[in-house]
């Protein structure tokens, strides 16, 4: 089916004008098909759930449309001041519809908003880790164990050491020896699962977004606040510093995640300051110490697991993150692990930024 064939099944399923309907690709996610879907009345966000990634997407659905519920309380009673991502019903009363075995699933847009690929300013990223840190502290009264976990082990360390391992054993496309290098280099990290392990119990487990890269939340384009926190696909209980360290990954670098251009994949540290004064202070009141001190770890840990994700996905013949062309994951992956060396190679003044927030 083309685009323009689903775009007239959604438009029936949804009870909008067929004739009126056009539809564009909006947005740079990996793994869904998002389009903005143009009608007679207005416009919608219809997105094709990947089922190679989410294979309950039901599931996924129920999960987000409960946290738009907790959200829409929040704002009502006053305590949350950002828009919600809202499920549309369709004509059947469903919040998603099977069209030629794909499930698709439509979201009120959030007009007057654009999302970043790309931290411009320290003010931007302080705006950006308020909106998640207001999105993480409005979830902090909400029954996290209540979502279903769409993808167990998310930010499971040893396990995503362990695919890359069974990757390479299997070596599907014959990739293996092209990147003993970084191979080797993530085989000299292993002391990050270690420390993971030893922070074991020491900090809650909390309900998080568990990708808070800077494309999943919408600025306003009238006066560049934060307008949304988007894609809930993830969230699931989690800790923390791992929504912490996919800040740092998305926002510091001033390359894009994918660019070649190595030597100028560095962290910024006046970007970096502004994101952990922007995420800390409206959870300032649910904060423990050793969690504040454990978001270091997630720095680190961030840029490493997601190089290692890439990297695996590259071993295995590109079946996850969408790409653009055959060594794109691959790109990704030697970015990501330029971004973990600077970040490293800046511990002393990075960690103080965190000690002395
Ligand atoms: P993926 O899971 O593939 O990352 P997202 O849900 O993040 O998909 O959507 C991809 C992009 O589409 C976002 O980065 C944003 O630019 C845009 N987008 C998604 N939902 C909305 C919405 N409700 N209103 C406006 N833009 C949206
Ligand atoms: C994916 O869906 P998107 O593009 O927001 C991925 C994240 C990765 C990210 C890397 C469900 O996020 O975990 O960190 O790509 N989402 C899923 O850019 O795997
Ligand atoms: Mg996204």
């Amino acid at each position: 089916m083309n685009t323009e064939s689903y775009a007239q099944a959604i438009a029936q399923d949804y009870g909008f004008e067929p004739h009126s309907v056009s539809v564009k690709p909006i947005g740079n996610g990996h793994i869904n098909t998002t389009l903005l879907l143009k009608h007679s009345k207005g416009a919608v966000v219809v997105q094709k759930l990947n089922t190679q990634v989410f294979p309950e997407p039901d599931k996924l659905v129920a999960n987000a449309r409960k946290i738009e519920q907790h959200l829409k309380d929040k704002r009502n009673s006053g305590d949350y001041a950002l828009e919600i991502i809202e499920h549309i019903p369709s004509v059947d009363n469903t919040y998603s519809v099977d069209i030629n075995g794909d499930t698709w699933r439509a979201l009120v847009f959030i007009g007057e908003s654009r999302s970043e690929e790309v931290v411009q300013s320290a003010e931007q990223a302080k705006t950006a880790a308020s909106a998640f840190g207001q999105f993480a502290a409005a979830l902090q009264d909400f029954d996290a164990d209540s979502l279903y976990p769409v993808i167990k082990n998310f930010h499971n360390l040893a396990m995503r050491m362990d695919m890359l391992e069974q990757a390479v054993a299997e070596d599907k496309v014959g990739r293996v020896s092209e990147v003993q290098e970084q191979l080797a280099f993530c085989r000299q990290q292993m002391h990050l699962v270690e420390e993971l392990a030893l922070l074991e119990g020491s900090i809650p487990l909390r309900p998080c977004h568990n990708d808070t890269k800077i494309n999943n939340m919408l600025f306003s384009t009238r006066d560049n606040s934060a307008k949304a926190v988007i894609d809930l696909d993830t969230c699931m209980p989690g800790l923390w510093l791992f929504d912490f360290g996919d800040m740092v990954r998305t926002f510091c670098s001033p390359e894009a995640e994918d660019s070649t251009n190595l030597d100028k994949v560095v962290v910024r540290e006046d970007i970096f300051a502004a994101l952990v004064e922007g995420y800390i202070e409206p959870l300032k009141e649910h904060i423990t110490a050793q969690e504040k001190a454990s978001f270091w770890l997630g720095a680190q840990v961030m840029p490493f697991m997601i190089g290692v994700r890439f990297l695996t996905d590259y071993l295995d013949g590109d079946n996850y993150f969408g790409i653009k062309h055959p060594r794109h994951n691959l790109d990704r992956a030697k970015n990501q692990f330029a971004l973990y060396r600077s970040v490293v190679a800046q511990q002393d003044s990075l960690k103080a930024l965190i000690c002395n927030a």
